[in-house]
């Protein structure tokens, strides 16, 4: 196998041998390559074609969404959505199966071709393939609440046709900056999607107390899953509580008035293992990040959507939660209510400041910025993962001085949420802005911001600090390139996938670097 579409990956080069360090086997990458090919020999026959359905671009975006780390790790489902993919190119251009002089136009690729090419070549391409596999994540969330954007489907096409042509490095580098553009349009749209479906996130307390009887844990990124699940557990006895990067839900108003939505347990993704171990609840996941059940809890662990792994129930688009509900209910819960605390020992965190909930306080911010109380604004956000390197995220929260705001977001939170930083002018001085995808409400406010102080984003007293694992973040950063931020910091290590070259590229261009040290980052952001 090769895979080094992670931060965790190998070596800090690739995933080879019988198992990635995620615990995908080489059967399993074997077939996520194959779907690619498949998905690339879609996009050209798209591209071949103008006969394209709604079910075209689903696909497209379920088969690329499948092959995110920690999302499917069953070859049967894989090797199911394989044949979706023919099935649906055979729909567009059966014909090529019947000719007898085959152009090879429409041709399924075959993704070695990717993995042994020039390294700045793979590197470039690799950034598209990783960048579009996340924003397809975002697309799917979209789409499951009937939103969807002809330009970023049509863009899903173009990018995988690119993967598969022979192109150099200055047009594979504008496809790269494009896959940022688009995911900016394409986590705007799920950002409609989800205040339109489920109304303006607010600032929300959530307990980390479990009651006792029966209870829920959801976990991944799906609004509309944790929406049914609340509907049909509804007056049954059972409470919910959010997981990992489900715990911004509890700020939409739609969501948040079933009285059944109680709190949140755990922390983030890689805790999996330890936290779900011993808990009398199941477990239903709607997204990433899955990590491989220990077998003392996987007849616990539900998934639904394109989330799959061997020997777990897999709930369908019938999404009858039942299997779930009857697990819930034959566990029973604890016996009397239970006090978890978060990483910092914290019994409570808060979530809900998106856009429109800090910028309703932009007058505040202005003046506080204008008076000098506050000095400096941070973003500390991204995911999380298993690496001791990762501690710095919670150092670099605890020692931003009394006079800077930390804007937060996505799974890496989980290491300092729980803090209680204290106030700016009424102001929280951490300030939760929901999942990964919320990137898209932390560039809006600084959009704001710069608008309102006349300079550029660049110009602000704000500095990117980032952690990357998997996909989304890929398209999230090359969004930020695509808006030509600089100096962003990034950890807990760089991508693989960046050949030398390339990072030299972002480094004169962006001057992105690597974190170093929390007290040496600080001194230094401060100062730009
Ligand atoms: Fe965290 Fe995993 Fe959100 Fe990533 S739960 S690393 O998928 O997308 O962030
Ligand atoms: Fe390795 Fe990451 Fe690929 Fe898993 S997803 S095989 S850990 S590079």
């Amino acid at each position: 196998m090769f895979c080094f579409q992670c931060e965790q990956t190998a070596g800090c080069t690739g995933c080879t041998g019988n198992t990635g360090v995620c615990g995908k086997k080489a059967d399993t990458a074997q077939l996520q390559d194959e779907l690619t090919g498949a998905l690339i020999g879609l996009a050209r026959a798209v591209d071949d074609t103008s006969a394209v359905s709604k079910k075209t671009w689903q696909t497209i975006i379920e088969g690329l969404f499948t092959t995110i780390t920690n999302v499917s790790f069953d070859n049967a489902a894989i090797e199911d959505m394989i044949q979706k993919v023919r099935a649906e190119k055979d729909s567009l251009v059966g014909d090529c199966n019947k000719c007898q002089s085959p152009c090879g136009r429409t041709d399924e690729y075959d993704m070695q071709q990717l993995w042994n090419a020039d390294e700045d070549i793979r590197s470039l391409k690799s950034l598209i393939l990783f960048g579009i596999r996340g924003m397809a994540a975002y697309a799917y969330h979209a789409y499951v609440l009937n939103f969807e954007d002809p330009e970023v489907n049509q863009f899903f096409c173009e990018a995988l046709f690119r993967i598969g042509y022979a192109e150099s490095m200055d047009e594979l580098l504008q496809t790269v900056l494009k896959v940022g553009e688009i995911n900016l349009k394409c986590m705007a749209l799920l950002d409609k999607a989800n205040t339109q479906t489920y109304g303006t996130p607010e600032p929300t307390d959530v307990t980390l107390t479990v009651e006792k009887g029966p209870f829920i844990v959801v976990t991944g990124h799906d609004l509309k899953d944790l929406q049914l699940l609340l509907e049909q557990t509804n007056g049954k006895g059972i409470n919910i509580y959010t997981h990992g990067e489900m715990l911004p839900a509890h700020a939409y108003p739609l969501l948040k008035k079933f009285p059944h939505l109680k709190g949140n347990f755990g922390t983030a993704w890689q805790n999996q293992q330890k936290e779900f171990d011993h808990i009398p609840a199941p477990i239903l996941y709607t997204t990433n990040c899955l990590m491989p059940p220990k077998s003392s809890y996987i007849d616990r662990v539900f998934t639904t959507e394109v989330v799959a792994f061997p020997g777990t129930v897999h709930i369908d688009e019938q999404k009858d939660f039942t299997p779930v509900i009857e697990k819930a209910l034959e566990l029973g819960g604890y016996k009397e209510d239970q006090t978890f605390t978060g990483i910092n020992g914290g019994t409570q965190v808060t979530t809900g400041f998106g856009h429109s909930a800090i910028l309703s306080h932009a007058d505040t911010v202005i003046e506080a910025v204008k008076s000098g109380a506050i000095r400096h604004f941070f973003l500390v956000a991204g995911c999380d993962g298993a690496k001791p390197g990762r501690n710095y995220y919670t150092e670099f929260v605890k020692q931003t001085p009394s006079d800077s705001i930390v804007l937060t977001l996505a799974c890496g939170k989980f290491r300092f949420n729980d803090l209680n930083l204290g106030e700016i002018g009424g102001l929280p001085r951490l300030m939760d802005m929901g999942q990964c995808n919320d990137a898209y409400g932390a560039i809006q406010v600084a959009i704001a911001l710069a608008d309102a102080f006349g300079c550029s984003v660049n110009e602000l007293p704000l500095s990117f600090v980032l952690s990357w694992y998997e996909q989304k973040a890929v398209c999230i950063l090359l969004t930020l390139l695509h808006l030509g931020i600089k100096n962003i910091r990034l950890g807990p290590s760089l991508p693989a996938f960046l050949s030398p070259n390339i990072l030299n590229f972002l480094v004169e261009n962006y001057g992105i670097a690597p974190i170093t040290t929390p007290e040496e980052d600080i001194k230094v952001l401060l100062k730009q």
